[in-house]
Parts: structure tokens; sequence; C-alpha cells
């Protein structure tokens, strides 16, 4: 990485991170054991909005545990999300083990803006990935919590995702089911 670059990569957060902390966390839809929250994801673990800076914190090697991440630089990085960022509709949150300094988990919400339903937001939830080194620890389940929350918080009219047959029952407990519609795809690169 160039030494400009590393100069480019901070703390600023990809959206406002009391978003996150003024969630109605007694609205989720599955019981915790030990009861964690957003504000507090558990010992040593911090849950927060993406900031350029977690790209030297293993952010692309969490993202690579659920598909091809890519061998991409600092500048296409620091480009995706600034534009990412002037949009707002983007939610990208992370969970950092802080003794670590390293990102263990990641999800995203998307507001989709539609003309439809009075024009409302279309919400997605893509990009679920808790490191394997941090399993077991309720990540998976803190990380959807909070996004469900949060896209009904920002007024989607629904929250939607794509996930394998094995992550059905997974979904199910935060109130997805199965839609009618069949998801189709058209691949040109992996
Ligand atoms: C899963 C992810 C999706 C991601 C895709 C990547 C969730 C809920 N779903 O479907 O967000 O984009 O995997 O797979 O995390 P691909 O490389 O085959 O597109």
């Amino acid at each position: 990485m160039s030494p400009a670059c590393g100069m480019l990569l901070d703390e600023t957060p990809l959206f406002e991170p009391a978003l996150l902390q003024e969630l109605d966390w007694s609205s989720k839809t599955v019981s915790f054991s030990p009861p964690i929250s957003p504000s507090q994801p558990g010992e040593g673990l911090v849950l927060r909005p993406l900031c350029t800076a977690d790209f030297n914190r293993g952010f692309y090697k969490v993202l690579s545990q659920l598909t091809t991440a890519g061998d991409v630089t600092p500048e296409q990085f620091i480009k995706n999300f600034e534009h990412m960022k002037k949009t707002g509709d983007y939610y990208v949150i992370v969970v950092e083990d802080t003794n670590l300094g390293q990102i263990v988990a990641t999800a995203t919400l998307i507001t989709e803006h539609k003309f439809i339903h009075s024009c409302a937001k279309r919400g997605r939830v893509e990009e679920v990935v808790v490191s394997d080194v941090c399993r077991g620890k309720q990540l998976g389940k803190l990380l959807v919590s909070t996004l469900t929350l949060l896209s009904k918080k920002l007024d989607c009219y629904k929250i939607t995702l794509e996930c394998a047959p094995k992550n059905v029952a997974f979904y199910t407990k935060f109130s997805y089911s199965a839609s009618d519609e069949t998801y189709m795809q058209c691949r040109f690169f992996d």
C-alpha cells in the first residue's frame, strides 16, 4: 500500500454511529444468552459502522469466508466507501475484536428507493459473515437483529435477503419467511 493511501484510511464512520445505539432492542425477535446488544456485543468486542481503516484490520479476510472477495487495492476500497457514504443508503456494520484490532464479523443493510408503495424503501441484507475464529458468540444473531431493527427504524416497507438453504432456519428466527418468488440471476463473472 502506498504511504499516501495509508493516510487516507481513517476512522470516519460510513454512517451515523448513534443510529445503532438508538435502536429499540426490546423489540428484537430473538433472545440472547448471555444478553448482548449493539452497545454491549461481548467482552473485548465493539459493534460499529465500517470505516476505511478497517481495510487494514482484516475486513477482506472476513469477507473472503463468504465468497470471492477479490484482490482489492486501498484506492478501490476508498472509492466504493465514498460512493456508499455519499448515497446514504449503505449501512455496513462490523464487529471488531479490540484486543486484536481485527474485524471478526460484518453485515450490510442497503436501502433501495422505490416509486411503489408510496415511494417507500426496501431493505436488503447482504454479506452476513462471522469469522470462523469467532463463532459461538451469537454475533450472526446480533448482526441480523441489528440490521432488521435498523431497516424498520429507517421506514423500509420490507426487508429481504438471499441465503443458502442450510441458513433458512437461522433467518426464520428473525421473522423472515421463504418467499413464493424465485431468486434468479444471470452471472457475468465470479
Ligand atoms: C449470500 C449473501 C449475499 C452475498 C452472496 C455472495 C447473505 C444474507 N447473503 O447470498 O449477501 O452477496 O452470498 O455470493 O449474507 P456470490 O458470490 O455467489 O454472489
